[in-house]
């Protein structure tokens, strides 16, 4: 019986490896660029969690249970999901995970698999005591963090410098509509960069591992999310901008976004959470928390419940009082009209699951966000409030915002890059003039290769620039291509931005992330992104000529990852 048991798993450890090796020679690089996006590390992994005890489980004392939650916090959990109920990974439930067994799952943990699992052993990461550890952990009855009330926000809120206090008119030289807000990853701050002079404003302490950053309507306030969930908001009209309010919204979050229709500017800002699936609506100057609605519901389609959609991007409606609120998981983009929040009103719009980041397309109505995992872009009708199509692009699609450009055949279009293929997908905006290919991929460029996270484009440019940092080849995770819109058949040309930032031989991965403009649409940033103990900069090319303009270097500049100009940022111009 043991024997049959044994010769048993050692055809299962077998056959998991022959798939999991063809799986490392065809597609190696398409794992590596996930496993790198995903597992980017939760602020959960320190939130204290109860063990319970289940008798069918192997044996964990406390501190391997503790050690294994963390590891599975840091490095599994994007996928898997916080309750291990499945995200855009496979359920790792007790009831899947204990009838596998402990030695099929190191195998799996150890190898990886087909359907994307990283072969976390095999790969150097984990060592075998670590795989040994994990598919133990598994097997637990999975640990549920605490929920995040409406008194747990409020006993984070504080309001640094009260409205009245703050300035009444701009106190400083800067042309504020040509900030940059650039997100220092891994200190947890941001800096801002005067765009004109290219000299450091400040550096302002925000949440850990900061995210992204969002202009106010006025273009006054600055709002910064960390992954724990911390808002920063930033007034601009100080004589050395900085913190004026504060809130944490949740124990891990990403998105963050202020009310810009007429008559509401300034008035309130909205974030969401990953942890708890929620989001909450505050006053837009002083961050007071005013309301928490829960994302947890139905998964589009199968109408399954889904204990933990999180909250990806948000987008404030310029057509009506409403912030679009995409919510991964369920595949659901919610119309939040906040126009009476006593009495709420939602639109529901289904698309497809995972849904993840987006932008408008240049006409502003269409907001267009990527169902990632489903390898489809979803155009939500911001005016009549209802999905105007949904099309299938490369990939994992992953636009960031996007990029709008007037193409020569189809007339305006929106653009997005792929993580898991070479290609920038480019679909048709304009249903007027243009219906034939309204919402449907019309094109596909080629790029470099996968591992591709931003584009970006200019309504005063001609080019379109696309990012690979997540590419595991150097050559071209350091580089950047420029695509010339008037000669798209013309194919990509190459830039050599890391090595232009001329930065010391480190060791560094020097990883060249997001393209973004500056307000009058002729320079283009990029952040040249290496670990916290390494060098970075900020390169800065001529739009026009395609040459190096400028190399911002300062050794307070850690971790540049994203950068945010208020004016574009502020009036979604990409
Ligand atoms: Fe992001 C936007 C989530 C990893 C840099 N990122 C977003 C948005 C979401 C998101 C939901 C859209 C916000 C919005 O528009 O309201 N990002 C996630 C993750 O869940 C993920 C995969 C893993 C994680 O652990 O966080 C992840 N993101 C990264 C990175 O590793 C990046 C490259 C570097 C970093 O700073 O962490 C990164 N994400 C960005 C940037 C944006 C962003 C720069 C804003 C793009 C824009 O143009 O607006």
């Amino acid at each position: 019986m043991r024997a049959k048991r044994i010769a048993k798993l050692v055809a299962l450890a077998a056959a998991t490896l022959v798939s999991a090796n063809a799986l490392a020679q065809d597609n190696k690089a398409l794992s590596e660029e996930e496993k790198n996006y995903q597992a980017g590390g939760s602020p959960l992994a320190d939130v204290p969690m109860y063990q319970s005890t289940n008798p069918k489980a192997p044996k964990m004392t406390q501190a391997e249970f503790d050690r294994a939650r963390q590891i599975y916090f840091e490095r599994c959990a994007g996928c898997h999901g916080v309750l291990r109920k499945g995200a855009t990974g496979k359920p790792l439930t007790p009831d899947i995970t204990l009838a596998k067994g402990t030695d099929y799952l190191k195998v799996f943990i150890a190898y990886g698999s087909p359907a994307g699992m990283p072969n976390w052993q095999t790969s150097g990461e984990f060592d075998a005591a670590t795989v040994d550890l994990m598919a133990r952990y598994v097997q637990q009855d999975p640990p549920t963090p605490p929920e995040w009330s409406l008194a747990d926000t409020k006993n984070t809120w504080k309001v640094i410098v009260p409205p009245d206090q703050r300035p009444k008119k701009k106190m400083n030289k800067y042309n504020l509509e040509n900030i940059f807000s650039t997100t220092l990853r891994d200190t947890g701050e941001v800096a801002l960069i005067d765009g004109d002079t290219k000299e450091i404003i400040n550096i302002i302490k925000t949440g850990y591992a900061v995210h992204i950053s969002r202009i106010s309507a006025s273009g006054r306030y600055l709002f910064v999310i960390g992954r724990d969930a911390k808002i920063n908001m930033i007034d601009l009209w100080m004589e050395k901008p900085d913190n004026v309010a504060e809130v944490r919204v949740g124990l891990e979050a990403r998105s963050v976004e202020t009310s810009k229709f007429k008559g509401y500017q300034d008035k309130l800002a909205i974030a969401g959470s990953y942890w708890p699936p929620q989001f909450t609506i505050m006053n837009g100057d002083t961050l007071e928390p005013l309301k928490i609605v829960s994302t947890r519901g139905m998964v589009v389609g199968t109408q399954e419940y889904h204990p933990e959609p999180r909250v990806a991007s948000i987008l404030a409606s310029h057509y009506k009082p409403e912030f679009i609120v995409n919510v991964k998981e369920t595949g659901k983009t919610l119309m939040v009209d906040y126009s009476n929040l006593n009495a709420l009103k939602t639109t529901e719009i289904g698309s497809a699951p995972f849904l993840h980041d987006g932008g408008l397309d240049s006409s502003k109505r269409y907001f267009m966000v990527a169902a990632n995992n489903s390898n489809k872009i979803a155009a939500i009708d911001t005016k009549d409030g209802k999905l105007a199509g949904l099309t299938e692009v490369g990939k994992i699609p992953h636009p960031g915002r996007g990029a709008n450009f007037n193409h020569p055949t189809y007339g305006p279009v929106w653009s997005t890059g792929h993580l898991g293929d070479e290609t920038i997908s480019l679909i048709g905006t304009d249903p007027e003039k243009h219906k034939q290919y309204a919402f449907k991929e019309v094109a596909k460029l080629k790029g470099p290769g996968g591992g591709a996270l931003f584009v970006k484009s200019h309504p005063k440019s001609s080019h379109l620039w696309s990012d690979a940092p997540l590419n595991p080849d150097p050559k071209i995770s350091q580089a950047v291509v420029v695509y010339d819109i008037k000669n798209l058949d013309k194919g990509y040309q190459t830039l050599p931005i890391a090595e232009w930032a001329d930065l010391p031989n480190d060791g560094g991965a020097k990883r060249v992330t997001q393209p973004e403009y500056n307000k009058a649409g002729d320079e283009v940033w990029f952040a040249v992104w290496s670990a916290k103990d390494k060098a970075s900069a900020l390169v800065v090319v001529d739009d026009k000529t395609l040459k190096l303009k400028k190399v911002i270097k300062d050794p307070r500049l850690i971790t540049p990852t994203g950068h945010f100009n208020v004016y574009n940022t502020q009036h979604d111009v990409y």
